[in-house]
Formats: C-alpha cells, sequence, structure tokens
C-alpha cells in the first residue's frame, strides 16, 4: 500500500500531469455501486457516475467477474484475425437495440467520429452528393468530444480556442428548434448530429415532439438522423435510448460510457446495412476497437441493464428526485429539469455559481459536477435505493439553503 496524503497525490498529479482538468480535490481509491471512498477513508455518494458511464454502479460484481474470467483467457487479437466474443457482442446489441449492424470502437469520440465517416460516405456513395460537398448540421451547445473534427463544430469557444484549422463541412443550428433544422438544410446535407437531450449543455430538455420532428424532417430531406447517446444512452434517461421517448428511432446511433459499466472503455455505432454497410475493408478501423476483454465486458454491462432493470429504476427513481428537488424551497434555485436520473438543478444567475454548492455537497458526503456555471448536474449510478437518494437530497436540501 502506498502511504500518500491527498496532498501527496493532488502534488505528483499536478507536477507530472499535464493541466488539462481541475478536478475537485477529493482522491478517490475505491467504489461499490454508488459509493466511493478517498485515501483518507471517507465516504461519498457518486452523483456524476463518471458522466454516466457507471450507470451499473461502481465495480459491479457481474461485471467485474466478466473482465477477470476473459483477462486471462484472451485481450486483444487486432481486427486482422477474428476473436470469439465481438460477433455475440454485436448480435447481442444489435438485437437489445434494434438495429441490423454496429461498429466497435474504444472512446465516445471515436463513436462519433466513425458516425461523421459512414454518413460523408454514405452521402457519396448512396445519396449521391457531388465529392467533398457533403454537409452536416449540429447544434448549438453541443457536446461530441475532443478531436479536432469534432470541436471543429463546438460552440464552446475554449474547446477550439489554439486548436485550429478546423475541419470544415458543418453547420451550427439552435438547439430544440425544428423551423432551424429544416432551414439549414440543401441538397448536400447528409446528416444531423443531435443530443437527444444536452448533457454539457446542462442537462437540456428540448420541447415536447421536438425529437419526432426531427425525424419525420430527416426522413422528408433524405438525411441521416444521427443521435448521440453516448451519455443519454443505456438507462440513463429511463430508456435504452432517449429517442425512444418520442418513439423516435434514429438512422445512426452512438453509445459508449456505459456500455462497458466504466470497466473499460467501450464505444459502438449502430445503424443500418445501409449506412454501415458504406464501410469496406481498409476504411476504418482501430487497434482495440472490438478487442475480446471490451466485448466481454460490454456483454455482461449490457445484461446487467436489463436483468436489473435498470431503466424502470431510472424511471421511477427519476421522478421521484425529481418531485422532492422541486419540493425544496430554496432562494438559490431557478427550476429543476430532467428525465429519469439525468437531472439539474438550475441556479438563479445571482446564486454565485454552482461550483460551490458542489464543494458544500462534497463536505456533506456528495460528489456532484456543475456544468454551464449554473446546473448542478445529478445522475447517480442507476442502482441507487431510493434510500440512498432521500439521504442525498437532504444534503441537497441544507446546501441550497446557504
Ligand atoms: C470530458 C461533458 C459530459 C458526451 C457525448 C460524446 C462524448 C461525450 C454526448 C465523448 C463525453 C464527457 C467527456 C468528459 C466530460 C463529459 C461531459 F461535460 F463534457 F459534456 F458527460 F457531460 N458525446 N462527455 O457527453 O466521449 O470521447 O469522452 O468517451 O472530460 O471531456 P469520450
Amino acid at each position: 500500500m502506498d502511504m500518500l496524503s491527498t496532498q501527496d497525490y493532488i502534488t505528483l498529479e499536478e507536477q507530472y500531469n499535464a493541466h488539462n482538468y481541475k478536478p475537485l480535490d477529493v482522491v478517490i481509491t475505491r467504489g461499490e455501486g454508488p459509493w466511493v471512498w478517498d485515501v483518507e477513508g471517507n465516504k461519498y455518494l457518486d452523483c456524476l457516475s463518471a458522466y454516466s458511464a457507471v450507470n451499473q454502479g461502481h465495480c459491479h460484481p457481474r461485471i467485474v467477474q466478466a473482465l477477470v474470467e476473459q483477462a486471462p483467457r484472451l485481450t486483444l487479437t487486432s481486427r486482422a484475425f477474428r476473436n470469439d466474443q465481438l460477433p455475440l457482442l454485436a448480435q447481442e446489441l444489435c438485437e437489445l437495440i434494434g438495429y441490423e449492424m454496429m461498429l466497435p470502437m474504444n472512446s465516445g469520440a471515436e463513436a462519433v467520429e466513425t458516425a461523421l465517416k459512414a454518413a460523408r460516405k454514405w452521402g457519396y456513395t448512396v445519396k449521391g452528393v457531388a465529392d467533398d460537398q457533403a454537409e452536416i448540421i449540429a447544434c448549438a451547445g453541443n457536446f461530441h468530444g475532443r478531436t479536432i473534427t469534432i470541436v471543429s463544430f463546438s460552440p464552446e469557444e475554449q474547446y477550439r480556442d489554439g486548436f485550429g484549422p478546423f475541419t470544415p463541412g458543418f453547420k451550427l443550428i439552435p438547439y430544440g428548434d425544428m423551423g432551424a433544422v429544416e432551414r439549414a438544410i440543401t441538397p448536400n446535407t447528409v446528416g444531423f448530429l443531435v443530443e437527444p437531450i444536452q448533457g454539457e449543455g446542462g442537462v437540456v430538455v428540448p420541447p415536447e415532439g421536438y425529437v419526432r420532428r426531427v425525424r419525420e424532417i430527416c426522413t422528408e430531406h433524405n438525411i441521416l438522423m444521427i443521435a448521440d447517446e453516448i451519455q443519454t444512452g443505456l438507462g440513463r434517461t429511463g430508456t435504452l435510448l432517449a429517442c425512444e421517448h418520442e418513439g423516435v428511432r434514429p438512422d445512426v446511433v452512438t453509445l459508449g460510457k456505459a456500455l462497458s459499466g466504466g470497466l473499460y472503455p467501450v464505444s459502438a455505432v449502430l445503424g443500418s446495412q445501409e449506412v454501415l454497410g458504406v464501410f469496406q475493408p481498409g476504411d476504418h478501423g482501430s487497434t482495440f476497437g472490438g478487442n475480446p476483454l471490451a466485448c466481454a465486458v460490454a456483454r455482461e454491462a449490457l445484461r446487467v441493464i436489463v436483468e436489473e432493470e435498470l431503466c424502470e429504476r431510472s424511471v421511477e427513481l427519476g421522478e421521484y428526485l425529481l418531485d422532492r428537488l422541486r419540493e425544496i424551497r430554496s432562494p438559490h434555485v431557478a427550476t429543476c429539469r430532467g428525465k429519469g436520473l439525468f437531472v439539474g438543478v438550475v441556479l438563479k444567475p445571482e446564486a454565485g455559481g454552482a461550483r460551490r454548492f458542489c464543494e458544500a455537497l462534497q463536505e456533506r458526503g456528495v460528489l456532484a459536477k456543475d456544468t454551464h456555471e449554473t446546473v448542478i448536474r445529478l445522475a447517480p449510478p442507476l442502482v441507487i435505493t431510493q434510500e440512498e437518494l432521500d439521504w442525498a437530497l437532504e444534503q441537497i436540501r441544507e446546501v441550497l439553503q446557504i
């Protein structure tokens, strides 16, 4: 056992690690279900869930077991050879979510890049757009990852500053505005990339009917509806895909985060044969994408979501959380919004920012992350119990009075 203090770890990290983050000063060493422990032995309820990657709870015993069983057997073949886990994950994931094909990658950003490549190639080979003219529409307030192409259409100045030149071919429109989608479409448009609920944007739930109307517009104009469900998918909002709330099936879906329950980076793109069929051998790939360790972990992570009824839990507990939050009388709260256990407490501009409330919550044993300065995001693991949620609510209630 290393016997270092919290400050020792922070000092080492600040010295040797690039400063591309400013985390809360809590050094976590262990996790179980919705709980984590720091190196001093303090216990916290995790209300971030690694940005929804640990929907199944920290170190879920069944997923850990799948990893431990697969690790000594086979971890990586590369896609130059086949392995005996990828076909089974592909079948199980496609049948569960309802798609013809999948393409495995590692990070969320890679899944988004893959979806963008698929949409462009579909545009040229199926829709008949002239070479190098494809346009893809995305939304103000979006977050899809950190690669140069993805930050090329980021609305956040900081994510772009210093990283140009950027990839052309993207157009931004306001989120939640159905008319704006139609107006932005040209004969060269191949896809509309959208989060069914914006995460980084501040848990922004679009107006009722938006996702359905987007689906209709994409069909009418023969463009691909690409839903980024990396954060909203796999139970977080109460359904396997957040688009299901409006009965919508996107043409292309990106998944990541909870696809592994947080044990391993696993992402995937789902689509039809018509769309993912555009990839020919050599067009695209990844050394680690689809590796047998990732696939064994993902297969179990999906089974846990289904068998522990995490969607149903998310619906019930999410409604409970939102109802209780709305009962809180606080001078600081403007509104509470969300779907399932994906909730944002939106503070008034004069509340002095969400970070100070997150720091006060940390002192009381609740870890939450502010987003967009004024929103406290609450997204605990979906295995949380109502009693644990009640305890978190007590802390939140007290902190909102400061
Ligand atoms: C960070 C935010 C959350 C995502 C959606 C793709 C990706 C993400 C909808 C890329 C990633 C993360 C990354 C993390 C912070 C985080 C985040 F606040 F920045 F927006 F979750 F809310 N699509 N989201 O949310 O996935 O490549 O990271 O696996 O620190 O950048 P990735």
